[in-house]
């Protein structure tokens, strides 16, 4: 019976808590300080692997560890049940993608429930379910109503494998993040959420994210919304109606500009060209279809040989009154900024490269030889042009742009001035004439939320013959996905729910005819709101429950991995400031804290059924049990890093786990014991770990935590197995401690070490005790004592030791009286808590 066996003890335990809850969070009476840790919700494909196994451990102590602190922890989980792979198996297999859907997730709550999470099992959710996907489709109406939600024809990106359009953020270096096929560009009407409305505040906002968020993650969205500052330029067009605004960097160069260019996929190209002759008209398209077959990566490739043609078209320059050509060339980008820029050559290497090729003029205008800090000095054109000899600085000569800074020249009323200066003072310039202002423009595109596929929320709007969009009543809603039955789910580029005829086709009250929106949601829609529906899960009424939200959220700590670093954390801080400008929320950042674990390597790479390095966390388990696996999890390292399973030893943990276990059982005293009196030195080791175990959990250092414990382990064997012996109160002390601490990483070995112990169920909801700062003090320092002069005695005393009661050990000391013998003692100093001085007399 004295043998640990993992087994039996996961057995035992798991109809015990299923039967307690001890982790359900419903009762409203509930006073108890709250905290939000939420684990990312998985996608269910397949059973859970290692990866899983790492980020819910991690998150699991997070949890556990603030319900030891006395808070009641909201730790729920879910799944994140719509996407193309559930539609991918059923094309497969020929079955209902709910089937292979439902039956994941039930073997993966199996595997959780093993697993032993501490999850709130009463607040389930899919995403799947139309109890859920009701409240997405709410939320577009919401979005809908407040013009945040539209539909546009552009260009997207379009996977020609998956037959469907992808967000920016699902195109990973031009190609399919899902399939890995190149990517190209398709026009299509799609609707849009408005994201590009709230760039600024999603850029701004990060700052309070700093030092809870990964630096690295709040780098990649400040990237990916990647605000820059300029000034947008207006630059008429001989011949044409409309001016033609350009965004610039470096409104600076203004003077420098001596060619413009369009992106040759743009609507303004096409415009531009439309009055030209016959020949540039001709030389145009086919440059077009040359370029429409390259892909964005392609054409973000500085070092891509230049192409382009002219528009025969002229724009004037509104600084100067220069007339300089306009071309068309596919480094210029149709969705970022307008689409057009004033080509700079001298001092932008872009245009200097396209320059060279076409013979375009170059014309410096900054003369980066001279000083930028100081005063400014007078110079010349010609003199700045001596500075800068031809041959050596001449971009067209050299080829090299000339980018740093320096004083500009060539520029009229800027010259003389340093960039942040000419900057400053050609905006006033344009704004007082009208034909410029300040600008921003960003990276960030509006989101792309239609899919043209069967598994995902339908789109609640209703299509009228004569082109009306009518938005379907809130009080219609769920409109439910019809049986997958009889459609081809066959990808082919439009929704297979288009040829559900039955459903897809609706009279209005009015008589008219319609169609449903035969496209679905962008499955980011989901889990960019699903934090806050696991508040009031059950409720039929509402997306989420206002008041629920006040007293949960936002998620104090929330655990996932970085692959979601810039889509999923960008929605969803999206939809909350939505939220909150609605005013659902009071809130404007959904995750307090972030904590992205490291990911799960064997043999130093990633695993995968192809490299045939998987290894199965069902087998881990069965060989070791799930509290070895959890412990190895948490003591392999930081969370942040990844853990190569080659090199760590969940035999080890399972070595240490039937140690620590051991020790309860060698516990002779009783539950409930003073431990007052024990032994002082163990007592102290178990109150310093009781200190250091918050701050240590806090930062999320688990693997000291483990060594920490582990330590104690030793310790309390050492005093068990000594004269003090396991009656003695601290070594009770000191395993409830263990325990108590061990229910983060292995709740099975832990609960079972506490019910062996003499206590009720469950560890997991006692109260981590508070260290006595009075075995936190110092432990000792040496006294000397002296007799005659001469060192006779050494004795470890409390720092806080008084006069007397040193004295009295140091009189009481062996060597002491051997070293008076029989002589009389005439004076004694004491200078506590270090010497002691005795002076005899024979
Ligand atoms: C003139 C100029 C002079 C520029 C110079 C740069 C240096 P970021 O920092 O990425 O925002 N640009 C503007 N719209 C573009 C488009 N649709 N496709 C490709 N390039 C575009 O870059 C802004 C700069 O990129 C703008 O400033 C513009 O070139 C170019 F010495 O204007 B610049």
């Amino acid at each position: 019976a004295d043998e640990y066996d993992f087994r039996r003890i996961q057995e035992r335990w798991l109809p015990v808590w299923d039967e307690l809850k001890p982790f359900a969070t419903s009762d409203p009476d509930d006073k108890r300080p709250r905290k939000y840790v939420l684990d990312m919700f998985p996608y269910p494909s397949g059973d859970l692997h290692m990866g899983h196994a790492e980020a819910y451990a991690l998150g699991d102590i997070i949890a556990r560890y603030w319900r030891l602190q006395g808070f009641t922890v909201l730790h729920p989980i879910g799944w994140d049940s719509f996407g193309l792979p559930a539609e991918g198996a059923a094309i497969k297999r020929g079955i209902d993608p709910r089937e292979w859907t439902y039956d994941n997730i039930a073997q993966q709550r199996a595997s959780m429930r093993r697993y032993a999470t501490s999850f709130d099992w009463d607040r389930v959710i899919h995403t799947s379910d139309p109890e859920y996907y009701k409240w997405n489709q709410w939320l577009f109406l919401k979005l809908y109503e407040k013009g945040l939600a539209y539909r546009k024809a552009s260009w997207v990106n379009w996977c020609p494998f998956d037959q469907t359009v992808l967000a920016n953020e699902q195109v990973v270096d031009g190609r399919c993040e899902r399939c890995d096929n190149l990517v190209t560009k398709k026009k299509l009407t799609q609707w849009y959420f408005k994201i590009t409305d709230y760039a600024d505040r999603l850029l701004d906002d990060l700052n309070q994210l700093e030092g809870r968020w990964p630096s690295k993650v709040i780098a990649m969205q400040r990237n990916w919304i990647g605000r820059s500052v300029g000034a947008d330029v207006d630059f008429v067009i001989e011949g044409h109606a409309e001016k033609v605004t350009v965004f610039t960097t470096r409104p600076d160069t203004l003077f420098g500009a001596t060619f413009m260019v369009v992106a040759p996929d743009s609507e303004l190209a096409a415009e531009l060209v439309a009055d030209s002759t016959p020949e540039v008209q001709e030389a145009f398209a086919a440059y077009l279809a040359e370029v429409q077959k390259s892909n964005e990566i392609e054409r973000q490739d500085a070092s891509r040989e230049k192409t382009g043609v002219p528009l025969g078209r002229f724009a004037i320059n509104p600084v100067n009154g220069e007339r300089i050509p306009v071309w068309a060339a596919d480094y210029v980008l149709a969705d970022y900024g307008h689409g057009a820029v004033m080509a700079v050559p001298a001092h932008d290497q872009r245009d200097l490269d396209f320059a060279r090729k076409f013979s375009l003029p170059v014309k410096v205008v900054v003369d980066v030889t001279a000083p930028i800090t100081g005063a400014i000095p007078i110079i010349t054109p010609e003199q700045a042009l001596g500075a800068a000899p031809r041959d050596t600085l001449d971009p067209a000569v050299t080829g090299e742009a000339l980018a740093g800074e320096g004083r500009m020249i060539n520029s009229g009323p800027l010259d003389g001035l340093s960039k942040g200066n000419a900057i400053r003072r050609v905006i006033e310039l344009l704004e007082s004439a009208g034909t410029g202002r300040a600008a921003k423009t960003y990276r960030l595109r509006d989101w792309l939320i239609s899919r043209q596929r069967y598994w995902g929320t339908p789109i609640p709007i209703l299509h009228t013959e004569d082109g009306r969009e009518i938005p379907v009543d809130e009080s219609a809603l769920p409109v439910a996905l019809p049986p997958s039955q009889g459609l081809d789910l066959q990808p082919k580029g439009t929704s297979p729910l288009g040829a559900a005829e039955d459903w897809v086709n609706v009279t209005l009250p009015d008589g008219t005819a319609a169609r449903r929106d035969p496209d679905t949601m962008d499955t980011f829609v989901d889990s960019s709101w699903y934090f806050l529906r696991f508040l009031s899960p059950n409720d039929d009424t509402k997306a989420f429950d206002v008041a629920e939200a006040e007293k949960w959220a936002p998620v104090d700590q929330y655990v996932g991995g970085v692959t979601h670093a810039i889509l999923h954390l960008l929605y969803a801080r999206f939809i909350t400031k939505v939220l909150f400008d609605l005013g659902y929320v009071t809130f404007t950042e959904p995750f307090t804290a972030l904590l992205n674990q490291g990911m799960v390597l064997m043999d130093g790479s990633a695993m995968s059924k192809s490299r045939g390095n998987l290894v199965r966390l069902s087998d881990q388990l069965d060989e070791f049990g799930v509290d070895a696996v959890r412990l190895t999890m948490a003591f392999a390292g930081p969370p942040e890093d990844d853990i190569d399973w080659a090199d760590v030893s969940p035999s080890g943990s399972a070595k240490f786990l039937a140690r620590a276990w051991r020790l309860a059982g060698d516990v002779t005293s009783e539950p409930g014991v003073a431990f007052g009196s024990g032994n002082t030195a163990l007592r102290r080791q178990t109150h310093r770990l009781l200190a250091d175990a918050p701050g240590l959990v806090e930062s999320f250092k688990f693997n000291v935590l483990v060594a920490r414990v582990m330590e104690l382990v030793n310790a309390i064997r050492k005093t068990i197995d000594s004269e003090v012996g396991g009656g003695d109160p601290a070594v009770r002390e000191a395993v409830e401690t263990v325990a108590l601490l061990l229910s983060l990483f292995a709740p099975y070995a832990a609960e079972d070490m506490w019910a062996r112990l003499g206590h009720p169920a469950t560890v997991a909801l006692q109260a981590l005790p508070k260290p006595d700062p009075r075995l936190l003090v110092e432990e000792s320092v040496t006294a000397i004592v002296q007799v005659d002069g001469k060192v006779r005695d050494r004795l470890e005393v409390s720092p806080t030791i008084d006069g007397d009661e040193l004295e009295a050990l140091a009189r009481a000391s062996a060597a002491v009286v051997r070293a008076v013998g029989d002589r009389e003692i005439v004076n004694v100093i004491v200078r506590a808590p270090r010497v002691v001085n005795i002076a005899t007399r024979s």
